[in-house]
């Protein structure tokens, strides 16, 4: 818990008066965020969590270096609102602190009344990697060192074996061998790129207006694949906590169109092929899954829970998702397609 008043006085490092309205917002599973607003000014105050990131000065630094090279670009992004010191975050016992310009009149493409905008968060999504690729990926410090790296959160996991075949019950174990089998040993692979590292709909802000959507969270910013982005994107869009009771068909053919709307502003790279790309959500989705399960088995540190079994059941929610979309990755191939194709992507 966060007193209230650390908040207040963070806040008025940040040029908030004693008077102004502190809100808790919720979301993410990770950092704590606030709103605070008074008559003339209106941010987003956030904590990043040290307990995830080893040091939590590394996300804010790449992140603000990223968000520099997007504005310079006149790409729509976040705005830092520096402390009144000019410092962009300040370090405290408890982690580190840094405020955004509230981006008032937008909501996350995952609220349900948005929930038909996925491909405007997609090409939001694509538009900024294709931002990135001249990004120097040499300043950037990895913030979570073995972020997307598949076989380690597997070996993590497999430390965990006996308890984890006990608790899933044998349909969940069953998934989780089948995955193995299924995804090979390398479904993320791919040449590096500048990626976000966290392209989930929940991280994309779509306005009510006819602005640009905004493309939020830049603190997992990496080296790594387009596989990760898009993958992670593509699971999020398949996500059962969207609600939505879809036959296989109807989810594969929504996929397809996020998908297509995702790659259109990218030029694909040698090794980087629609075959390959279309078992990436399944990867991302069973990646997390074991990351979820793993941190249920270990006394849920890294994932916030509000009840005991939470993260079990999102680890199972992924699990089954992972095997859908695992059934799912050649038709998904096959939507790919889109109009520009060049043939060495077919794949
Ligand atoms: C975490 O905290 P949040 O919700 O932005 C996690 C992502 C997961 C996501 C699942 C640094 O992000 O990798 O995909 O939960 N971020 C980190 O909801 O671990
Ligand atoms: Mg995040």
């Amino acid at each position: 818990m966060i007193a209230a008043a650390q908040l207040k006085a963070l806040a008025q490092r940040f040029g908030a008066p004693p008077s102004a309205q502190l809100s808790p917002l919720g979301g993410g599973h990770i950092n704590a965020t606030y709103r605070v607003r008074w008559p003339t000014g209106d941010l987003l105050l956030q904590r990043v969590n040290p307990a995830v990131f080893p040091d939590p000065e590394v996300p804010c630094r790449n992140g603000a270096a990223v968000l520099a090279h997007l504005a310079a670009k006149g790409a729509a992004c976040p705005r830092i609102w520096p402390a009144k010191d000019g410092a962009l975050w300040c370090r405290e016992p408890d982690g580190c602190w840094r405020a955004f310009a509230f981006l008032a009149g937008y909501a996350q493409a995952d609220a349900p009344a948005h929930r038909d905008r996925f491909c405007e968060a997609a090409t939001a999504l694509g538009t900024l990697l294709a931002l990135l690729e001249d990004f120097p990926a040499a300043t950037l410090t990895p913030a979570l060192p073995r972020f997307h790296d598949l076989a380690w959160h597997r070996a993590r996991f497999a430390e965990h074996a006996l308890r984890a075949e006990k608790t899933l019950g044998p349909e969940g174990w069953g998934f989780h061998q089948a995955l193995a089998e299924a995804l090979g040993n390398n479904p993320l692979a791919g040449p590096d790129r500048v990626i976000h590292g966290d392209t989930k709909l929940a991280n994309v802000l779509l306005p009510s207006s006819e602005d640009p959507a905004v493309v939020v969270d830049f603190d997992t910013v990496m080296v790594g694949t387009l596989a990760m982005d898009f993958g992670d994107f593509l699971r999020s869009v398949a996500a059962p906590e969207t609600g939505r009771a879809e036959t296989s068909a109807t989810l594969l053919a929504r996929l397809g169109e996020a998908g297509r709307a995702f790659l259109a502003p990218l030029a694909l790279r040698e090794g980087e092929t629609r075959a390959q790309l279309a078992r990436a959500p399944a990867a991302m989705a069973w990646m997390l899954a074991q990351r979820f399960l793993t941190d249920h088995l270990e006394g849920d540190r890294y994932f916030r829970v509000a009840t005991p079994g939470e993260n079990l059941a999102r680890g199972r929610a992924q699990l089954a998702l992972a095997v859908r979309l695992a059934e799912g990755a050649p038709e998904l191939a096959e939507a790919l397609a889109f109009p520009g194709a060049k043939p060495q992507d077919a794949g």
